[in-house]
């Protein structure tokens, strides 16, 4: 018998395969009971933190409990894409599927920490593009992914993982079983990454020139408006020029990295360029929402880390009213401080972890508390002129006020509509 830990999406998707291949199996979460179960393996959600009864349950007994990732990566016979880091997967991992969809002629799987659950891929798939998060990562034993990426690594999750090293090693677990045909894709920009080695073949991205002796693909020139010239760094160098509808810097990082999953699965690189030409942003990822005399709104509910926060403020010349707040995962706001100090002319605070927020940055912008998004949106209105920016990038979790992050960026669509149609 399989015992499935986790009612929500996870779960509920390996009891249907499960189900479906008629292997007995019982689901069962915090509220029910462990005494009189002796399952051969326990499939845990990725919610789920290590340090919970279900992993003592299984050392106390001896049981394997694995992830649905590594469940699901036996039974699937593809290649696989696998896409992590703190920051950047799913944009990465929704433009390699966007590329793959078109141009590699098989059919494609996108899902993981994004979408829907690996589990849920047709065993006929030949490719499967996943987004992992370190939570899926930690409980997998035998994963392969035929390309790995890990876009950068900054503190996150630390309320799951407890210590840096307990998240970085897990994030590490995505390359751990690869071979030397495998490939693993990695920011030269970060130092964690430019240091890691494995026994696939490395290619990097950089926004700085490669050394000689490394592969990969760096940023020679800013040519225009998201428009850049990079080269393609291997036994020879190839120059090129990308053209992208994502903003900021950061996201030419997640083009790059694109870009070389896509070279080294042998993809025309002409191609390539078109298709990421035509990527729109997602929602809730800097997404503009509206202008309302000569002021900018923005919407990057998405950013639930310093670092993204550090990475909307990074898209933006000056003049940036900041909205944050919400549950703080253990991020460090006042390593903004230069960010702040330069270009941000005002935060307003919202959410449980306001005080504490409005301590770490008080010294390096103007610093007003909100009680509401709607009160936050009204009070930046208010604050700013003409030819300012105002964008909600929270930094935190949004579990206090809302049900998620898309659901806190669609209220605050909302708020700016209204504000909208009311002064516009
Ligand atoms: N549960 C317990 N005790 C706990 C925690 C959870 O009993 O302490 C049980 C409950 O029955 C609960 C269920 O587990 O209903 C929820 O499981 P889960 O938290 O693993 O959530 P799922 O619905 O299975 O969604 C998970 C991912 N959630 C998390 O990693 C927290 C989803 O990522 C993912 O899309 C989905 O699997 C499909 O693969 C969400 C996420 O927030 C988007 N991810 C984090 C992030 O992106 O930052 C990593």
């Amino acid at each position: 018998m399989i015992l499935i830990y986790g009612k929500g999406k996870t779960g509920l998707a390996v009891k249907k395969f499960l189900d479906e291949k008629k292997i007995e199996n019982v689901i069962i979460d915090d509220q029910d009971s462990l005494t009189n179960l002796n399952p051969q393996l326990i499939i845990v959600s990725p919610g789920i933190p290590f340090y919970h009864r279900i992993y003592k349950f299984a050392r106390k007994n001896k049981i394997p409990i694995i992830s649905d990732v590594e469940y699901a990566c036996s039974f699937f016979k593809g290649d696989i894409i696998g896409i992590t880091g703190t920051d950047g997967k799913t944009t990465t991992t929704s433009l390699v599927y966007e590329i793959f969809k078109n141009l590699s002629g098989k059919s494609v799987f996108v899902g993981g920490n994004y979408g829907v659950p690996f589990i849920e891929a047709d065993n006929k798939t030949e490719i499967a593009v996943l987004e992992l998060s370190s939570f899926q990562l930690y409980s997998t034993k035998r994963f392969k992914p035929k390309i790995a990426v890990i876009l950068n690594i900054s503190k996150d999750h630390l309320d799951w993982h407890k210590k840096m090293k307990h998240y970085i090693l897990s994030k590490f677990k995505i390359f751990k079983n690869q071979q030397e045909e495998d490939y693993l894709v990695l920011n030269y920009d970060d130092n964690c990454l430019r240091q890691v080695k494995a026994k696939s073949q490395i290619y990097y991205f950089s926004l700085n020139q490669l050394p000689e002796d490394k592969k990969g693909i760096y940023l020679k020139g800013i040519e225009g408006s998201r428009e850049y010239r990079l080269v393609l760094q291997e036994k020879e160098k190839i120059e090129f020029k990308v053209k992208t509808l994502l903003v900021g810097l950061h996201n030419l990082q997640n083009v790059m990295a694109s870009l070389l999953v896509s070279y080294l699965y042998g993809l025309d690189l002409d191609s390539v360029l078109k298709v990421i030409q035509e990527f729109k942003p997602l929602p809730h990822r800097i997404e503009f929402v509206s202008s309302i005399n000569g002021i900018s709104f923005y919407n990057d509910s998405k950013a639930t880390t310093v670092q993204a926060v550090e990475k909307a403020i990074d898209s933006f010349d000056k003049n940036v009213i900041l909205i944050l707040g919400g549950i703080n995962k253990g991020g460090d706001f006042s390593a903004l401080s230069d960010k702040l100090k330069q270009k941000v002319k005002k935060a307003i605070i919202i959410g449980r972890d306001k005080e504490q927020i409005k301590s770490m940055i008080e010294n390096y912008t103007q610093v007003e508390l909100a009680d509401s998004l709607e009160d936050a949106v009204i009070k930046s209105y208010n604050n700013a002129e003409k030819g300012d920016t105002v964008i909600l990038s929270p930094g935190c979790a949004s579990f206090d006020m809302f049900k998620s992050y898309a659901d806190r960026g669609n209220q605050y669509i909302s708020i700016v509509k209204s504000l909208e149609s009311k002064n516009g």
